[in-house]
């Protein structure tokens, strides 16, 4: 049976299992709550929530395979975070069961078009900024997805015609029946290696973005990307390019300080100067954000409404965010950039050798050799916190001045202690944060608490 029949046909008698009772498996409880449906929750932690009639227990593991052994589960839903290869995942697979992933239990039950934005870096800023674009153009949507808004919360909502939904390759991994009609993947680097065996095992999860699309949707991609570009021959759909190398003749490209985005013969161009998002990173972004609303509504008065929100459009917070400016010393909170891929972008964006670098955090099992070039052409000093401490030292001891310190305070205490006026400390750890924090937004808060006690 099509996993859409078997949730639509399903009475209060059956019985699902969460699996994870975080977001997604709360935000999936109350639908299910909705529906007058049961369900057994699974996490690794106590569940001390106050639960709806629909829940009937939380199962430990020995109770788990009993009820998928049995057959008491009518279908799982995993949470982005439980890897596929979790025994109880694992388990279910083995006896049939199937599997939704809260992407495509939405899916069923949502009518308007949806809008995915993958990549390993910039999916939060593109996500927000096709959600400005089209709001501010007057064009109603939704911002929802792996920012922190579970899309099927979005199923006992007003409809809207589109959706706006930033996605993990976690989330995509099932994908099931989701079909996109606009998709953009931004780039793939290395990241979350503790959970996939290499870049293409990665790539492959990001690739589902394209897996049910017809040749009337549209996949916009970075040309720019090896990765990218390979999805991109494999899709049905009408692809778009963009790139910060090329002028492409039908995709979108910068020339002489401009975006400009060519759709079907016709240029649509965006001033850089009037954009209030800086850094070439956020040139990439822009050009995905602006394509995928171009496609939405064109007309000249839409063209004009983008032209304004660039300007008003700032960005997230965490993201290459200038927190202070002392001495001539400007201090950079770069917390989000939990991968190599994206403190390389946050390096590349300054021109001179003048940077000390804050770095480290959880090690993920990454390589961080991509970073050896450029950390030696523009860090000076690099300061090393965290797990990741020694095995980044051990890579990069040829290309930079290293000091390890124990905590933030100190990084930064040393960091103000060597800084000269023209010099940038940049915090952009490479890692995450779960070694020392509670998440990205929490360390980024501790620098810039640390750098406003100087
Ligand atoms: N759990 C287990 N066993 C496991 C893993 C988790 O029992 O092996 C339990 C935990 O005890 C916890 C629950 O599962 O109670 C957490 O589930 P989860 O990790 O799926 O997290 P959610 O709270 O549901 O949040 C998820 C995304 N988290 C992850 O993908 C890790 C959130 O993205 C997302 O905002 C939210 O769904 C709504 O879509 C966060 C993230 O870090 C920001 N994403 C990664 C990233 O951006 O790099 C992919
Ligand atoms: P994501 O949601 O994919 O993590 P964010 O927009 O939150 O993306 O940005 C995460 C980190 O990646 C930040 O450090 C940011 O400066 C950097 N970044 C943003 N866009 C890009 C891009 N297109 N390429 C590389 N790095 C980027």
């Amino acid at each position: 049976m099509e996993n859409k029949t078997l949730i639509t046909s399903a009475s209060s008698k059956d019985r699902f299992l969460i699996v994870g009772f975080g977001m997604t498996g709360k935000a999936v409880a109350n639908f299910l709550e909705s529906k007058d449906f049961s369900y057994y929750i699974y996490d690794e932690n106590e569940v001390t929530d106050k639960m709806g009639p629909g829940f009937i227990k939380q199962l430990q593991l020995d109770e788990i395979n009993k009820a998928l052994d049995s057959k008491t589960v009518k279908a799982v839903f995993p949470s982005p975070g439980v890897s596929l290869k979790h025994s109880v995942i694992a388990r279910a697979y083995e006896n049939n069961i199937p599997m939704i992933g809260e992407l495509e239990l939405a899916s069923f039950y949502l009518k308007g078009d949806f809008i995915a934005v993958t990549g390993t870096n910039g999916k939060s800023t593109t996500a927000m900024l096709i959600n400005a674009l089209l709001e501010d153009a007057g064009i109603q949507n939704r911002l929802c997805g792996n920012i922190g808004s579970p899309l099927i919360n979005a199923v006992n909502e007003t409809p809207v015609p589109f959706y706006v939904i930033e996605e993990s390759s976690y989330q995509l991994e099932l994908i099931g029946s989701v079909r996109h009609s606009i998709s953009i993947c931004l780039n793939v680097t290395e990241d979350h290696f503790d959970r996939y065996d290499s870049i293409i095992d990665y790539a492959l999860a990001k690739k589902n973005i394209i897996n049910n699309s017809h040749s009337d949707d549209v996949f916009i991609y970075s040309d720019d990307d090896q990765y990218c570009r390979q999805i991109s021959q494999q899709a049905k759909t009408k692809n778009i390019p963009f790139s910060l190398v090329n002028k492409l003749q039908n995709g979108a490209f910068i020339d002489d300080n401009k975006l400009v985005i060519t759709l079907d013969g016709k240029e649509f161009i965006f001033d850089l100067n009037d954009c209030s998002l800086k850094g070439m990173h956020n040139w990439e972004n822009m050009l995905a954000s602006l394509t995928a609303a171009l496609i939405i509504n064109n007309t000249n008065e839409a063209y004009k409404s983008y032209q304004n929100t660039l300007k008003t459009f700032v960005g997230l917070p965490h993201r290459m965010q200038k927190v202070h400016s002392e001495n001539g010393v400007d201090y950079y909170n770069d917390s989000k950039a939990t991968n190599v891929g994206s403190v390389v972008m946050a390096l590349a964006g300054f021109q001179e050798k003048n940077i000390i670098l804050i770095a480290g955090g959880k090690d993920k099992d990454c390589d961080f050799r991509p970073l050896k070039g450029i950390v030696e052409n523009k860090v000076k000093n690099l300061i090393l916190i965290g797990e990741a401490k020694e095995r980044m030292q051990e890579t990069l001891r040829d290309n930079a001045v290293i000091d390890l310190k124990d905590n933030m305070a100190k990084a930064v205490e040393y960091a103000k202690s060597i800084a000269k006026k023209g010099d940038t400390v940049l915090l952009s750890p490479a890692c995450s944060s779960f070694d020392q924090y509670k998440n990205y937004e929490e360390r980024g808060k501790d620098f810039t608490d640390c750098v406003n006690k100087l």
